[in-house]
């Protein structure tokens, strides 16, 4: 029978969401889907479990906020999933604090951001990022962190 403690510890990384995204399932459903954000939290912690990944998972409307949870991430996690929300499309100080990071970044997106309006079709995010998802609603959280826990190298 294996002792608990002799399991390889959790890895920690950051999942975390910018602006608006606290509004998911409650307004503009047929673009963000039904789910909640609190059940996208729920999908992240019942995904990294098996995959040897332990979650914080975060949401800010503030620039700021963001940023400083990115630079706090460098000691305190090992990767990071972002939905940099609105500010994918605007925010050069976000995409700074990711590139300076040093850990390996996933970007996520629920919908299809190259399907809609010209203006979400750049992302600054994008170009620092590893991986980019966009498209698959809220699985697209779970692909993200199955994709991480490839690129921080997770013992499974
Ligand atoms: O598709 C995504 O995940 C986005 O990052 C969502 C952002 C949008 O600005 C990006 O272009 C694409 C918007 C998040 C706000 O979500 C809302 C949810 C319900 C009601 C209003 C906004």
């Amino acid at each position: 029978m294996p002792n608990p403690s002799d399991r390889t510890p959790e890895t920690s990384v950051l999942v975390l969401n910018g602006p608006n995204l606290n509004l998911l399932g409650l307004r503009e459903p047929a673009v963000y889907g039904t789910d909640t954000l609190a059940d996208i939290e729920a999908l992240c912690h019942t995904t990294a479990a098996p995959l040897g990944l332990r979650v914080d998972f975060r949401q800010s409307n503030h620039e700021g906020v963001l940023i400083d949870a990115v630079q706090e991430a460098r000691t305190a996690h090992r990767g990071i999933v972002i939905n940099p929300a609105g500010y994918s499309h605007t925010s050069v100080a976000l995409r700074d604090a990711l590139a300076a990071v040093d850990l390996p970044v996933v970007e996520v997106h629920l919908s299809n951001i190259h399907r809609r309006e010209a203006f979400r079709h750049h992302s600054y995010v994008s170009a620092v990022a590893d991986t980019v998802i966009c498209g698959a609603g809220a699985h697209g959280y779970a692909l993200g962190l199955a994709q991480l826990a490839r690129l921080v190298g997770v013992p499974r």
